[in-house]
């Protein structure tokens, strides 16, 4: 008799526990976008505002090291000089490129969807390109090989578990995610040494990586304050405080410097 009064209150228990706990599976507990089934903040885009900059950079670079591709020929023959390694790129107009620029904290307790278009990493040249790059989390990188090499695709986050993918024929395109945050997840070739790039995973949209002005913007942005962090590869991390108005353009201006 008592079995038959405490079986449906248990039924109940293991359903809550299962809808706790169950979550898709997120073992990172990413409490972002649409996995988590919680709606996307509202911004309004009567009140956003945006922060943008520029990436300066002071001091001698670096002299560019010229990649030892001879191994493979295919990919060495498509380039008319060089190949050279990318940690370091300063643009003509005194600026720095790859570097990647992201909101690091003022977003807490908004929720983003995951956007559906997919994040390009290209193999092609026996480079990655790009060198730099950023998705959210739980958002499609999709992974092309455009060389007519075996690649061996090895990112090694911290947060999220790593992956080894092999793509020994041209055209292959192999898609996966990162679950959880982290500045950067480095990339590597398994076959290639001298192939690496980075990515940012953040659980929001608002980041960037510079390009050959060097310049970056962060659009549609809430008022708010907002700590906005660059990363470089060689140089590390610098930080700024922002303060975003209703409808303001507010500017955020790095200087990394050289030896
Ligand atoms: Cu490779």
């Amino acid at each position: 008799m008592r079995i038959r009064q405490i079986l449906p209150w248990m039924l109940i228990l293991v359903c809550l526990f299962v809808a706790a706990c169950g979550g898709g599976g997120d073992e990172n507990g990413g409490e972002n976008g649409d996995g988590g089934g919680e709606a996307a903040t509202e911004i309004d885009p009567a009140t956003a505002g945006s922060i943008a900059g520029t990436i300066n950079f002071t001091g001698t670079a670096p002299e560019p090291e010229l990649i030892q591709m001879d191994a493979e020929p295919t990919c060495m023959e498509q380039y008319s000089e060089g190949p050279f390694t990318q940690e370091v790129v300063v643009n003509d107009n005194g600026t720095l490129a790859n570097v990647f620029v992201y909101v690091k904290t003022g977003l807490e307790g908004m929720t983003f969807s995951t956007p559906s278009e997919p994040v390009v990493l290209d193999q092609n040249g026996c480079r990655y390109e790009p060198h730099v790059l950023g998705v959210q989390t739980d958002q499609t990188l999709l992974i092309r090989n455009s060389d007519d090499v075996l690649h061996n695709i090895h990112p090694e986050p911290t947060n999220s578990r790593s992956f080894n993918v092999s793509q020994p024929n041209q055209d292959m395109e192999t898609e996966r995610s990162f679950p959880a945050a982290e500045i950067m997840v480095p990339v590597g070739c398994d076959v290639h040494g001298w192939m690496t790039a980075y990515i940012g995973v953040v659980d929001h949209p608002y980041f960037a990586v510079t390009g050959s002005d060097g310049s970056f913007e962060l659009p549609n942005l809430p008022p708010g304050d907002y700590e906005i962090e660059a990363w470089h590869e060689l140089y590390g991390t610098q930080t700024i405080n922002v303060t975003v108005g209703e409808s303001e353009s507010a500017t955020a201006d790095f200087t990394f410097e050289g030896g």
